[in-house]
């Protein structure tokens, strides 16, 4: 049978250049808690980023929930619900409401329009989603959240590397979450990081992430373990050398799709968003059925059938899960619930044969008939 294609596949350095890095690790009997290869990833990072703090952490989950605790917010938290599960279960698990906001139907990132219009005495933050590395309109979430005085932590665990008119994307807000698991652009096996504006953020993180420890004998805050290991940090320092590789195979990728599909009635591919520099990390098309001539659930059994693994992120949507028991009228965000039902996400790696490409695009396409 012939391998597989999944949806994504984690890129990895040559094991040779692992090997050097953890090397040292075996010598010095250090492997967590805020060791060597740690300090040199969260410095490293800065530059990359172009962004004055970093703090590392275990993944972006942890990221998104402990920057919400870190703020020590309370009331009512405007997000979206076309993102992953982790992005609502951050506020929830925070003792926070989610209240959710639909989306743009070009970017599939929080509709800035509607904000407003949901804000009440109770709101205290905007958690938007740089979803499929799509940048939110960063200007006017901005001047919204300065307004009204909120906070702003983007979820950036899709938009590692991008920048906004040349402005590093997780400048902007007062935080912004990244992820660097295995699936993402740029992976340190499993790890995130928050990039913040206020210094006094960093330390409530460096604490919260070691159980809220404050000194030898005093513990402030009721903390979680979330401290990137020195294994970790050394395939993200690895990974941060081969990154920019990584983001111009992904382009030639996404080039190649464009090339087949682009024009084609029926499907919509991502927009291109003038002024950023784009990471490439998804390919989602959305299928009109009716215009296409084939259903999204088609075009995924087929791709199936034939080994191919796309995924329908983000389907279903946060606001329909089982575990928030109906709370949420999946009715009011109509534009994200038609996207979710109709988009599905095609394989995009660095690794990805243009043979591969040209190939999912012709069953894609033989869909049709
Ligand atoms: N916010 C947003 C908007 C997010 O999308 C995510 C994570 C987060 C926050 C939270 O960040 P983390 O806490 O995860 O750092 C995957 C990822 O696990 C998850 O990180 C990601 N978003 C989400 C969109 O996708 P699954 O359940 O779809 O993963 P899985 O195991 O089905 O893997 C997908 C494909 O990736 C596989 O078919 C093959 C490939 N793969 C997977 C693994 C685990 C590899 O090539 N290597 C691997 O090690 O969630």
């Amino acid at each position: 049978m012939a391998e597989q294609i999944l949806v994504t596949r984690s890129s990895m350095p040559e094991f040779g250049e692992y090997m050097d890095e953890i090397q040292g690790l075996w010598d010095s009997h250090w492997l967590t808690n805020m060791g060597v290869k740690h300090r040199s990833l969260q410095e490293e990072l800065k530059g990359f980023l172009g962004v004055e703090n970093v703090e590392l952490l275990t993944n972006g989950h942890m990221a998104l929930e402990l920057t919400l605790q870190a703020m020590n917010l309370q009331g009512e938290v405007i997000t979206t619900p076309f993102t992953f599960a982790s992005t609502t279960h951050a506020i929830v698990r925070n003792g926070l409401k989610p209240v959710f906001c639909d989306i743009d139907p070009v970017t599939y990132t929080m509709d800035v329009e509607k904000i407003e219009g949901l804000i009440t005495d109770r709101t205290c933050a905007i958690m938007p989603v740089h979803v499929y590395g799509n940048i939110c309109d960063v200007e006017e979430i901005g001047r919204i959240a300065h307004k009204y005085e909120l906070k702003v932590i983007y979820d950036a665990a899709h938009a590692f590397g991008e920048s906004y008119k040349g402005r590093g994307i997780g400048s902007f807000g007062d935080a912004s979450c990244f992820s660097f698991h295995a699936t993402k652009v740029f992976n340190s096996i499993e790890g995130g990081a928050v990039c913040f504006r206020d210094s006094h953020l960093g330390s409530a993180l460096y604490e919260l992430k070691n159980f809220g420890i404050h000194g030898p004998e005093e513990v402030s805050a009721v903390g979680a373990n979330a401290k990137m290991n020195e294994f970790c940090a050394a395939m993200g320092l690895c990974n941060l050398r081969h990154v920019e590789e990584e983001i111009c195979r992904r382009k030639k990728a996404v080039e190649r799709y464009r090339s087949h599909l682009e024009g084609v009635e029926g499907l919509r591919l991502n927009a291109v968003q003038a002024d950023v520099e784009a990471n490439y990390a998804y390919f989602p098309v959305v299928f009109e059925e009716k215009v296409f001539g084939a259903s999204r659930a088609e075009v995924f059994d087929r791709l199936a059938e034939n080994g191919i693994g796309a995924r329908k992120y983000f389907y279903p949507l946060t606001n329909t899960f089982s575990c928030f028991h109906r709370q949420y009228d999946v009715n009011e965000t109509p534009v994200a619930l038609h996207i979710s039902k109709r988009v599905l996400t095609l394989p995009l790696y660095a690794d990805l044969s243009m043979e591969d490409v040209d190939h999912i695009c012709e069953i894609v396409l033989a869909c049709r008939m």
